[in-house]
């Protein structure tokens, strides 16, 4: 007998008008076919900086518990050393090194992303999530470099494929120090009209570099760092007016994190895609005040404490909401760690021994492992837990994997460096990349254990960030399973390998 046929007249009409209903409300959450994706995205942070991943100086419990509850992968990385190029990678699924122009922008940059290709946002939106990215931007902003940052500015993250926007524009370090929603500078008010330049000083502000003695944080001897002041600190780039509508430092990653908060208790009937982009612990470091001392290790040391606390309050609100069971929580970091990347900051001189790269060796713009190999956690719906994963993956792979999740074609000729890989980053396969180009302004390749490094002319060294850049005239090859901090350049020992990768990285140079 159908067991409709039980079911008394009243329960029938019942359960009839809750199967008509169900789709008008549209109750997408329980279809777990299309989780929601929150990607926390962090500035600088290094594979040394979580304690999951071993740090012996700093705790971050809240790092170390989405770790406890997912996959923690160890081969994990991002297109580059540094955060403009990590980010085009990520978003068009095209490693930034095939096109011009995608190194670290100006914060007047015009926007690099196309608008007119598949973006990571919208594979999202052709499945009919909400998208949404709150933070650092980075990626440019309208057509051209000069802008009337008093109107609309675009083409922005909107027509990337966000449904909506509140960022800043480029860095903490570079002017305008203001937040943008959608189009608009928030808070802008007449009379009080904004003007920025990067070759010229506008309007009457101090410099850090006439006037030192405004700063409530000096920039490194050297660095720069030194144009107009905002809030006691120095930037890059000249900025007029626009001062009520000036962030407060201490202020910006609470206000990321309540923008986030209210984005996901707004959309927690309907499928969401949140780019979250931490500012932490990227210069200058000024975390909130009730973070200021906490590490022990300045505030670089403070500013990956509030980091930690902020994924918390994060993922706190996902179980509270009663999402965790089909929201996927991933995080990872754009680039390497630095520690003095321009401010006397506490971060070297109170360093007390921190290895923020681990046991990898350089950093941020090293095409060494510290600077793209970095944390990247996956949490939540359908992901493995408590379990560690060494498949060589890579940030610019969520592009083709989560449109091979939500069955969207890829436009033929676009994101093609963009692997599908979406069993691997739910743990379910082991099986990664065969293969990785890095990318530091010179490029390596990772293949199974090996690591190759092309010969350039670059500079070895940095003496500003105290970063060995990896650069040398002559091939380098190390063995990752026993030499993960690179020291054992094995090249002449192996010339059958370095040609194989010598090869690949031409193969993939000539696509
Ligand atoms: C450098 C800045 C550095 C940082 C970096 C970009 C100087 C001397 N250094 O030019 O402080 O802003 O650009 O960092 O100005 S990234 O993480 O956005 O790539
Ligand atoms: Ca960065």
């Amino acid at each position: 007998m159908n067991t409709s046929d039980t079911l008394k007249p009243w329960l029938k009409i019942a359960s009839i008008s809750f199967l008509l209903l169900a789709p008008v409300t549209g109750h997408a959450q329980q279809n777990t076919s299309k989780p929601n994706i929150i990607y926390i995205y962090a500035d600088d942070l290094g594979y040394g900086d979580v304690s999951a991943y071993g740090a012996g100086k700093l705790q971050t419990p809240n790092l170390d518990r989405l770790a406890a509850s997912g996959i923690r992968f160890t081969n994990a990385h991002t297109t580059s050393a540094t955060c403009t190029p990590s980010r085009y990678g990520l978003m068009t699924g095209i490693y930034p090194w095939r096109q011009q122009g995608t190194g670290v922008l100006p914060g007047d940059a015009k926007l690099i992303i196309p608008t007119d290709r598949i973006s990571l946002p919208k594979v999202f939106k052709q499945a009919g999530y909400h998208t949404a990215v709150v933070g650092k931007w980075h990626l440019g902003l309208g057509t051209q470099v000069k802008k009337d940052w008093n109107k609309d500015v675009k083409p922005g993250p909107n027509e990337v494929g966000f449904d909506y926007s509140f960022i800043f524009p480029a860095t903490a370090d570079r002017v305008p120090t203001v937040f943008m929603e959608n189009h608009r500078v928030l808070g802008l008010e007449e009379g009080d009209p904004i003007e920025v330049d990067y070759q010229h000083i506008v309007g009457n502000d101090p410099t850090g570099k006439e006037h030192p003695e405004l700063l409530k944080m000096q920039s490194s001897p050297e660095h720069g760092h030194n144009q107009t002041i905002v809030n006691g600190i120095g930037r890059i780039g000249y900025m007029s007016g626009g001062y009520r509508t000036r962030w407060v430092d201490e202020e910006v990653s609470t206000t990321f994190l309540s923008v986030a908060q209210d984005y996901i208790k707004k959309n927690k009937e309907n499928p969401f895609f949140l780019y979250f982009a931490l500012t932490e612990p990227h210069v200058p470091r000024m975390p909130a005040t009730i973070f200021k001392g906490k590490s022990g290790l300045g505030y670089r040391g403070d500013a990956i404490l509030q980091l930690d606390w902020t994924v918390g309050q994060i993922i706190d609100q996902v179980e509270a909401l009663g999402l965790a069971d089909n929201t996927i929580i991933i995080f990872s970091s754009d680039n390497g760690p630095v520690l003095d990347d321009g401010y006397q900051d506490g971060a070297v001189t109170q360093r007390n021994g921190h290895m923020p790269a681990g046991s990898l060796r350089g950093g941020k713009y090293s095409i060494f492992e510290g600077g793209t190999r970095v944390p990247f956690i996956v949490s939540g719906a359908g992901v493995a837990k408590g379990t560690t994963s060494d498949a060589l993956i890579c940030q610019i792979d969520l592009l083709a994997s989560i449109s091979n999740m939500l069955g969207q074609p890829i436009p033929k000729g676009e994101a093609f460096d963009s692997q599908a890989l979406w069993g691997t980053f739910l743990g379910k396969d082991k099986q990664g990349r065969s293969h990785l180009i890095e990318h530091a302004g010179s490029l390596g390749v990772i293949k199974g254990n090996w690591k190759y490094i092309e010969p350039s002319n670059g500079r070895a060294y940095a003496k500003l960030t105290d970063t060995e850049l990896g650069n040398a005239p002559n091939p380098q090859l190390y063995d990752l399973s026993k030499d993960i901090g690179e020291k054992n350049n094995v090249a002449a020992k192996h010339p059958e390998v370095v040609k194989e990768l010598a090869a690949v990285l031409a193969d993939e140079r000539s696509k």
